[in-house]
């Protein structure tokens, strides 16, 4: 099959990905219970519009970039996961506007998830694999992780701080798209934290810098920018469909190759500013 245009390709990603949280009119989560859990105000009431916004990947070759300056500039910054700013401002900043973590991370590491500081600054989002395609009835009866209950024990302890459920269907839908643009068969797994968060910000804000998604010259086999574990998987991909998320993210670059040999950077426009 041919490969589809960038702009259609952007095109889409407008108009077949949903990015929505978890509401109250969510089937399951209608009881009087999660009430008194699910954030009163709405996502897009808590975020607003977004102009210039920066995604920091996780990845090592962010070590010894010193682009967080540059990252810090953006009018927001998304996050992932433990990865921390505290000791690293040089090279990631030290704004986080949004942090997007895994349920693994929620309920495996709850008590790290609990007590430490880094998890307290901006907007949360947990989201948690879904079998292909369910409904949410059918994710809540058996989800990957069994998250809730940690998800409820931090909103008693920081019941001030925004945290929201992403709507498992944007998963699937995503996938779907990386699939039909990819020449092979791809894991039958959802999208990486990193993937899902750039597709969130592109909803959110004009315009879409990604940091260390696509690896600069400072591509290493060191896994973070924060351990010393060393993993080409973390880059490749293993579970995730990695490889495939990154040639779909080269596809629609709007930077230059240039920007991604020197800064890792790439350059994607908000769905605001799509036109089909
Ligand atoms: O490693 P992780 O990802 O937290 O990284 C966040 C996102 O950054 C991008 N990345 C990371 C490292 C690297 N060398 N190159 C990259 O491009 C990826 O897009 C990645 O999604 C995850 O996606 O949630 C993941 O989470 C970890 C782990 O669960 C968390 O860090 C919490 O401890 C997973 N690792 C393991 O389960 C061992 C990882 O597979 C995916």
């Amino acid at each position: 099959h041919a490969k589809l245009s960038p702009e259609k390709l952007l095109c889409q990603l407008r108009d077949r990905v949903n990015v929505t949280m978890i509401q109250r009119s969510d089937g399951p989560f209608g009881t009087s219970e999660w009430q008194q859990y699910l954030p009163e105000t709405s996502f897009s009431e808590t975020v607003g519009q977004l102009g210039h916004c920066a995604v920091v990947s996780s990845a090592g070759s962010l070590k010894s970039s010193h682009l967080g300056q540059e990252i810090d500039s953006h009018d927001a910054v998304l996050r992932f996961n433990g990865a921390p700013v505290r000791g690293f401002q040089d090279d990631v900043g030290q704004k986080t506007t949004i942090r997007l973590v895994n349920s693994q991370l929620v309920t495996v590491e709850e008590q790290k998830f609990l007590k430490e500081s880094l998890y307290n600054t901006g907007i949360l989002i947990v989201w948690d694999p879904a079998p292909y395609h369910a409904e949410i009835d059918e994710w809540y009866r058996k989800p990957d992780y069994k998250f809730f209950e940690s998800y409820k024990a931090y909103r008693r302890t920081y019941p001030e701080q925004p945290f929201y459920i992403l709507n498992p269907k944007m998963q699937w839908q995503l996938w779907d798209i990386l699939q039909e643009n990819s020449l092979e068969n791809i894991q039958p797994n959802p999208p990486s934290s990193g993937m899902l968060g750039i597709i969130l910000m592109m909803t959110l804000c004009d315009q879409v810098d990604v940091y260390e998604f696509l690896p600069s010259k400072r591509q290493t086999d060191i896994c973070h920018y924060y351990q010393k574990f060393h993993d080409y998987a973390c880059t490749m991909g293993a579970y995730h469909p990695l490889m495939f998320e990154k040639n779909v993210v080269k596809h629609i670059n709007q930077g230059t190759d240039e920007d991604i040999y020197t800064h890792g950077k790439v350059t994607l426009p908000g769905f605001r500013k799509v036109h089909c």
